[in-house]
């Protein structure tokens, strides 16, 4: 396909698409690159309240393109260190850090890093035909951009380990039981809901959400006394903003309230 990254800009919100469908969206250096792009023109849109995140055709990401990995065509081995460091890390990092809230619409497949990049997201929809694969030790690899992180923090160490271990494809129904993802959807509606929840999120009190976001990520961290000071600060923070004001008001005078993101 000729664009590896589909960005659209919607009424408040993005929709980002991976693109690659033939590959089941898989990472070649392309996408990375289409796909960084496209967060960072988010970042730098200040009436972008929401993004959505989703994969063309009947996959969402395969995680790495093994295809530019071949063994046979390289000769020596890449630096996968070196990989991580320049796309996947800092990929993961982004998602983490920019201030509106990503959401992920897991359409089908999500292997590997494609696992791991959806579970990088901050609320993560699945179709109920999706699964979830930690492909990476059936070709000798260890999780990534962030999968270790993720498994454990949401599972436990036992069931990230048999994860991990065995490559066993977990179901989305299973993976919201477990606590791994939002929710499972059925296929037809998991555009509408992710949609639907993005428009919401662009009328809400967006500096509220990016301070929500952040201090839930510290909360990981922290223990409870240290993320009580965090609370106290990002609260203050909070407080001072118009959407403050205009929640309280409207709740008081029983109407909608009307944010401006400020
Ligand atoms: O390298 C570094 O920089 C380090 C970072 C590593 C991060 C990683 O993500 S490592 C893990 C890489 N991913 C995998 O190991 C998953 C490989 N894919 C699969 O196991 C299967 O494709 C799936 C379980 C995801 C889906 O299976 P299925 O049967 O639904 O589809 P399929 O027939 O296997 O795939 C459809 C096509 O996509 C097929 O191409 P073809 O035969 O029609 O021409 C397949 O080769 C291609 N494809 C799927 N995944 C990848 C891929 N091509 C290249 N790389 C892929 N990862």
């Amino acid at each position: 396909s000729e664009t590896p990254v589909i960005h659209e800009r919607r009424d408040g919100y993005a929709v980002i698409t991976l693109n690659r469908p033939e590959r089941l969206n898989a990472f070649n250096e392309a996408q990375h690159l289409a796909l960084r792009a496209a967060l960072e023109a988010c970042e730098a849109d200040r009436d972008c309240g929401a993004i959505v995140l989703t994969g063309a055709g009947r996959g969402f990401c395969a995680g790495q393109d093994l295809s530019d990995r071949d063994p046979t065509i390289l000769g020596e081995s890449p630096d996968l260190g070196m990989t991580l460091e320049t796309y996947y890390n800092p990929l993961v990092r982004k998602l983490r850090a920019l201030e509106m809230p990503v959401i992920c619409a897991v359409n089908g497949v999500a292997a590997g890093a494609g696992a791991n990049i959806a579970l990088a997201c901050d609320v993560v929809l699945a179709a109920k035909s999706a699964k979830f694969i930690q492909a990476f030790s059936k070709i000798g690899l260890i999780p990534d951009a962030g999968g270790t992180y993720w498994l454990t923090k949401h599972l436990g160490e036992a069931r990230a380990k048999a994860l991990a271990l065995t490559a066993h494809p977990l179901s989305a129904e299973d993976a919201a039981q477990w606590g791994l993802i939002w929710k499972a959807v059925d296929d037809d509606r998991l555009k509408e809901e992710a949609t639907a929840l993005a428009e919401s999120f662009a009328k809400g009190p967006t500096r509220a959400y990016a301070l929500t976001k952040q201090a839930i990520q510290a909360a990981t961290m922290n223990d409870l006394d240290a993320q009580l000071e965090v609370e106290r600060s990002l609260q203050r923070e909070a407080g001072w903003s118009d959407d403050y004001k205009e929640g309280v008001a409207a709740f008081l005078q029983k109407r909608p309230a009307d944010f401006k993101g400020r």
